[in-house]
């Protein structure tokens, strides 16, 4: 363990114990690298303490140490946040020991769980007391509250019920010097100053290391139906989203965009995912509606929607689920996207946003200008379109070498991330910056904010130990 001095591992070990600390290099590795092999790194140490005062006596030793921390959840991150550099002087935090649900008030509607919670086992606890946690993605099984906290998290129903800063109450957080913020407060009204869980939220493990969260609980719907829509172009698909809007109201929970291009890779690549029509369309859309009525007649509601859309053209073919299973078909094709790319080689991801309004123009001279620079590029677009979000991926020419295809990596990024920039739009909606945006945030990010980003970071992380080269 270079780096770290032998007392300071003794210490450590004395907080963790055997069951708190790895050492061994095989056991290391599961904790180095992302989950697409995107980045690897090194460490000094794997920690998994088992409660905040654990994280704390930790922290608190490596900030003595002024050894650096990677706090890591799930590992399901797309920017390389939780991986940790190549000097081997880190240690990587885990929190997936602490997986405690410390209280459910449903008087409060209100749910307090520790950041090792992994997602999935959130959305149960809700519905076993007859309640819903909303926040839904496609990792759901394996990423944690504290990442979803710690890179603010959206996935398909932010729509209806917004991300995690809109799910959070409060937040119990280790500061960088070991103190514990005891912020677990279910108040939705406390204007006594700044937001401060908001700092933390959305920093990456950057400011602090989050060791649990008071959630909100909904009502969870008990009728929900599923519509899968051919449409022939993007401007459909956004006058569409406005009219099931104003049809629907609150009881649009899921409005998803997919291309042609995403729909074949998942019919070629995921097993069991099939076309729902006969006929080859431009675009798609997986809409969602839930209510907490039985009958809430939503059948009715997406064909009077989709019939009127139809009439008048906006709608080229639909199809409304008639069974759970035929509703988890649909989903499946949407949520098998990310997987399938993988087998396309390597997908140059970008997860941006633009006011919803945008959207067709972006993707129309976005597609011309990368498909100029790069005849054959296959552009994989989906996503919350509701939000304004695209998960705008690239995929290789048919016949292009991996290697090459990477060295154009900074030229096609630069084509989509300028157009971001011409429609007023983020590098990064949802997934965070990590490692893997940082150098993008700093030139496409207004510089005065990047300014106030360092003087917090400098006024919580004086040391800059709390995940350095992540985020600023
Ligand atoms: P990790 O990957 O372990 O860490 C993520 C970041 O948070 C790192 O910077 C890490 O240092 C920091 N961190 C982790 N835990 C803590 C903590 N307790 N305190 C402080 N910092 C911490 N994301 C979306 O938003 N929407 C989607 O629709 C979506 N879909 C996905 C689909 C797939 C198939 C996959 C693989 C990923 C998807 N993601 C999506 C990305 C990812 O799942 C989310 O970013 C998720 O919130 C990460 O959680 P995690 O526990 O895996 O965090
Ligand atoms: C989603 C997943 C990430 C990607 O599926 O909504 O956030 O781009 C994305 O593969
Ligand atoms: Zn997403």
């Amino acid at each position: 363990m270079s780096g770290l001095s032998a007392a300071l591992v003794q210490a450590l070990h004395a907080v963790v114990g055997d069951a708190g600390l790895i050492r061994d290099a095989e056991r290391m590795q599961t904790y180095l690298s992302d989950w697409r092999n995107a980045y690897r790194g090194c460490a000094a140490l794997v920690l998994r303490p088992a409660s905040t005062e654990e994280v704390a006596a930790v922290v608190r030793l490596c900030a003595e140490a002024g050894v650096a921390l990677v706090p890591q959840g799930g590992n399901t991150g797309l920017c390389g946040g939780s991986i940790p550099d190549d000097s081997g002087e880190q240690v990587v935090l885990s929190l997936t020991r602490m997986t405690a649900i410390r209280e459910v008030d449903t008087g409060n509607e209100t749910i307090t769980v520790e950041a090792g919670v992994i997602l999935q086992r959130l959305q149960e606890a809700a519905a076993e007391v007859g309640r819903l946690f909303p926040l839904s993605l496609g990792a759901e099984g394996s990423c944690t509250v504290g990442g979803n906290l710690a890179t603010n998290a959206g996935g398909t129903a932010v729509l209806r019920y917004g991300n995690m800063r809109e799910l959070t109450l409060g937040l119990e957080v280790v500061l960088p010097d070991g103190r514990i913020w005891h912020g677990l407060r279910g108040l939705r009204k406390d204007n006594t100053g700044y937001d401060l869980k908001q700092l933390f939220i959305g920093a990456e493990g950057t400011l602090g290391i989050i060791t649990a969260a008071v959630l909100k609980l909904y009502p969870a719907p008990r009728s929900c139906n599923t519509a899968w829509v051919a449409l022939a172009d993007v401007a459909a698909a956004i006058s569409l989203i406005g009219r099931m809007r104003q049809l629907c109201g609150d009881r649009l929970t899921g409005f998803e965009l997919m291309s042609r291009q995403s729909l074949d890779f998942v019919v070629r690549h995921v097993p069991g995912c099939n076309d729902p029509f006969a006929q080859v369309h431009p675009w798609y859309v997986l809409i969602e509606l839930s209510d907490t009525q039985v009958d809430a007649g939503l059948d009715a509601l997406l064909e009077s929607g989709l019939g009127e859309a139809f009439e008048e053209g906006l709608v080229v073919d639909a199809v409304i689920a008639s069974s759970e299973a035929q509703v988890a078909a649909l989903w499946a094709l949407r949520e098998g996207i990310s997987e399938a790319q993988n087998h396309e080689g390597p997908s140059l991801k970008h997860d941006i946003s633009v006011p919803v309004s945008c959207i067709p123009a972006f993707i129309e001279t976005t597609d011309q200008a990368l498909l100029a620079y790069l005849p054959g590029v296959r552009i994989v677009a989906y996503g919350h379109v509701g939000d304004g979000n695209l998960h705008y991926n690239l995929s290789k020419p048919p016949g292009y070498a991996d290697a090459d295809f990477k060295d154009q990596q900074a030229a096609l990024m630069q084509i989509i991330y300028d157009a971001t920039a011409r429609c007023a739009g983020s590098i990064s909606a949802e997934h965070g910056l990590g490692q893997a945006k940082r150098e993008a945030a700093e030139h496409y990010k207004d510089p005065l904010e990047r300014e106030l980003m360092r003087t917090i970071k400098q006024a919580l992380d004086p040391q800059g130990l709390m995940n350095p080269g992540k985020v600023l």
